[in-house]
């Protein structure tokens, strides 16, 4: 098996059952598998709420590592739409020239110095800091801030093997708390100024509420963007013809980058508290008010019934309606900046990359007790060749 395939471990139970379950810290999850159910599931937000007790939408749960809400995400309708009103256009000034033009030359620069070296450690050497450095555009702060979160690691949650961990946790809280506090003092034209200053429902945006825009913000775009960056390495470096491909027909790179997301969906699930005794799937599937279910992302993305090929990794792929960045209200908020990232980072590999060459490399297995899926690599070396 080629390093930068992903198998998919859920496509029996999809098929037979339409769902998988899961322990979690004493807090079961029902797996929604298929597409269909789970964009039903996810539009559905009455009977399977986000808005539940902070943290306990997430999987592995973090009902034990934090207090603040993350808004908009574990906020249901209407209260939902007003905070999304409020964020929505400051994430998608990645589309703005400018914005795009620094996000190029920030990964220019980083491809360039990985060119020079033998051995690049892709996730902390390359993948990390894209993401940092990619960050301090997003919340319009200056570039050395990312200096201090590259040190933080992949994960703010979690130490190595995915252990949750609150006192990590802590030293982001503590960040943000201080900057908050500093943007309150001296506003700047950051995040943190700007939703200070904004307004809800006739009353300014509270210091916990701008916490918990922040903590997603940091949070939410994580580990998800490093998967999805160094999951693009290992594939290029398996499939040199693709970045050739991309060279001579650059009109395909959103579908490229769609395509790359679908394969490797970084993010495999996310969680809804249900708020009613109902069923998941037409089959039907009993499911207990105040039990979790989740929304398998990655599993609906692997659906044979609207994908061709599933398995494949279809750079053109004509139609994709996958569900990489969730589906309905809740759709990610960071897509935007995420797809450009992506984007920039294909026309750059393919503008000055030849060829890659893996040296080594540890893949990250995620346990969901019946399912084991490989959701990207604790490490991967590789020397990148010029072309
Ligand atoms: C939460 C989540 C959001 C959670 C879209 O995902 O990402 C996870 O990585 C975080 O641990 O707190 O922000």
């Amino acid at each position: 098996m080629k390093r930068s395939e992903f198998a998919d471990p859920f496509e029996q139970a999809r098929n037979e059952q339409g769902i998988g379950k899961m322990q979690d810290q004493d807090d079961p999850v029902t797996m929604v598998l298929g597409l269909k159910d789970v964009r039903k599931c996810a539009h559905n937000w009455k009977t399977f709420q986000s808005g539940a007790k902070p943290g306990r939408i997430v999987v592995p749960s973090e009902v034990k590592i934090r207090d603040t809400r993350q808004i908009p995400f574990e906020v249901d309708p209407p209260e939902h739409g007003d905070y999304r009103a409020i964020v929505e256009p400051w994430f998608k000034r990645p589309l703005e020239d400018e914005y795009r033009t620094k996000l190029r030359a920030q990964i220019e620069s980083l491809v360039d110095q990985v060119l020079t070296q033998e051995d690049v450690e892709v996730v902390s050497e390359f993948s990390l800091k894209l993401q940092s450095r990619a960050l301090t555009l997003l919340l319009n702060t200056p570039y050395q801030e990312s200096d201090v979160w590259i040190g933080w690691g992949t994960h703010v949650f979690r130490s190595e093997g995915e252990a949750l961990d609150g006192d990590k946790a802590s030293i982001l809280y503590d960040y943000i708390d201080a900057q908050i506090e500093r943007a309150a003092e001296n506003p700047t034209d950051d995040l943190y100024s700007v939703l200070l200053n904004s307004e809800i429902n006739g009353r300014k945006l509270s210091k916990e509420e701008v916490k918990g825009v922040m903590i997603l913000t940091f949070a939410g775009g994580r580990d998800t963007v490093i998967n999805a960056v160094t999951n693009s390495i290992a594939y290029f470096a398996d499939h040199p013809q693709s970045l050739a491909r991309l060279r001579d027909q650059p009109e395909i790179t959103n579908r490229a980058v769609e395509e790359l997301i679908r394969y490797f969906s970084p993010l495999t699930h996310m969680g809804r508290v249900v708020t009613e005794d109902t069923k998941v799937c037409p089959h039907g599937h009993d499911v207990k008010a105040d039990s979790r279910i989740s929304l398998c992302w990655a599993s609906a993305n692997r659906d044979a019934k609207t994908f061709e090929n599933p398995n494949e990794v279809v750079l053109d792929r004509k139609v994709n309606p996958h569900v990489a960045f969730g589906f309905s209200h809740h759709n990610c908020l960071g897509a935007t900046h995420a797809r450009q990232i992506m984007h920039i980072l294909l026309e750059t590999l393919a503008a000055k990359v030849g060829s890659i060459d893996i040296l080594n490399a540890k893949e990250n297995i995620e346990d969901l007790d019946q399912f084991k899926r490989k959701v990207g690599f604790d490490s991967i070396n590789v020397k990148f060749n010029p072309r």
